[in-house]
């Protein structure tokens, strides 16, 4: 069990810039002044949170830095093609606890709620370790980071690194950290389709291009390397879809079983939601997978007519207004029916709101 050592309400941010305009020139003097670094990300990362700390590691390592990304969970085999240095080490706690010991801040990129680092926030917390939260996900305004970032314009973390060494550097920004605020940027925006996808994210993609990053070949890592189980297992979830509200609402289960008989991982349905979201006349798509005996996981993708954040909510969770999730628990069955049902209700109460 992850508990936070100090209540939220107990600390007192020496930075806030909780989706208020960030002074970077602020930031900047917290980062020179701190000479060792660890940078983390959420559980079962993507291509955000380990952009973005890609992003950051190859100038702090330029700057001399004492720095080394930690992550909780290990690095997905699609982005490996980030780790050609053999930069991103998953926690152990014998390997890292005395380094750990000794740092001066922690960069937390992309977390959305700080207890999805997981364990980490034991070690950070039992050192009583500075932290710095890099988000673009709502947080609250007691939250308990030492200086909190969050822009919640940023089509993705990494668009807040870019933010940060357009404002630090004199010299361009280095090719190898460009690589991962380009995955940063294309991952978060759905390969810069999604509404978030703005002019930013089209300036980082052409200095990347400029400076002959292969476009091509990242989008092959990650999209183009489904595993055969991934493959089965859409062709049962999708010969499997429920429509409501006249075919506005599309909404599936996965279950162990479906995941079993597929040879499947957790791993293996990242994606799934928003390719039903891509269905004709659909406005909201809803994933509720089992992922053990006891909790499920539900998904939310919004093509933007109806806001999701606020129905994840009522869960428990949160995210973005048009993508959002949750964990809770309980059966598949149970789950799945008190879930569609309040997502109807919003919804129906949505449009009435917007028909008025
Ligand atoms: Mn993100």
């Amino acid at each position: 069990m992850i508990t936070l050592r100090k209540s939220p309400g107990d600390m007192k941010n020496k930075i806030n810039y909780n989706n208020t305009p960030i002074d970077w020139s602020v930031v900047h003097k917290v980062i020179s002044d701190a000479k060792s670094i660890m940078l983390t990300t959420h559980e079962n990362p993507d291509g955000d949170g380990l952009g973005a700390e890609c992003g950051l590691y190859y100038h702090l390592e330029e700057q001399k830095k004492n720095v080394r990304i930690i992550n909780y969970s290990p690095l997905p085999l699609e982005y490996g093609f980030l780790n050609q240095d053999k930069i991103f080490e998953c926690y152990d706690k014998n390997l890292h606890d005395d380094w750990i010991k000794n740092i001066d801040l922690v960069i937390i990129f992309d977390v959305g709620d700080y207890l999805r680092i997981r364990t980490l926030v034991d070690i950070i917390e039992n050192y009583d370790k500075e932290t710095m939260n890099i988000d673009h996900h709502p947080h609250p305004n007691d939250n308990s980071f030492t200086y909190n970032l969050v822009d919640l314009s940023a089509a993705a973390t990494g668009c807040m690194v870019y933010d940060y060494l357009k404002f630090a550097r004199e010299d361009s920004i280095l090719k190898k950290s460009l690589l991962g605020i380009y995955t940063a940027a294309m991952t978060d925006t759905g390969c810069f389709k999604y509404s978030n996808t703005d002019k930013k994210c089209h300036e980082i993609a052409i200095e990347s291009l400029s400076l002959g990053i292969e476009n091509h070949k990242i989008y092959q890592n990650i999209y183009e390397n489904s595993t055969k189980s991934r493959i089965k297992l859409m062709g049962n979830f999708l010969s499997n879809l429920n429509y409501e509200l006249r075919g506005q609402l599309a909404w599936f289960t996965i279950s162990e079983e479906m995941l079993n008989l597929a040879n499947a991982t957790k791993a293996d349905i990242d994606g799934f939601t928003d390719m039903v979201r891509t269905i004709n006349g659909v406005e909201v798509a809803l994933m509720i997978f089992q992922q053990d005996s006891t909790s499920c996981r539900i998904n939310f993708r919004s093509k933007g007519k109806y806001s999701v954040n606020d129905i994840a909510k009522n869960f428990g969770g949160g995210g973005h207004a048009f993508a959002a999730g949750a964990i809770l628990n309980g059966s598949l069955m149970s789950v799945s029916g008190k879930v569609v049902n309040t997502t109807i209700k919003s919804i129906e109460k949505k449009m009435a709101n917007n028909s008025i």
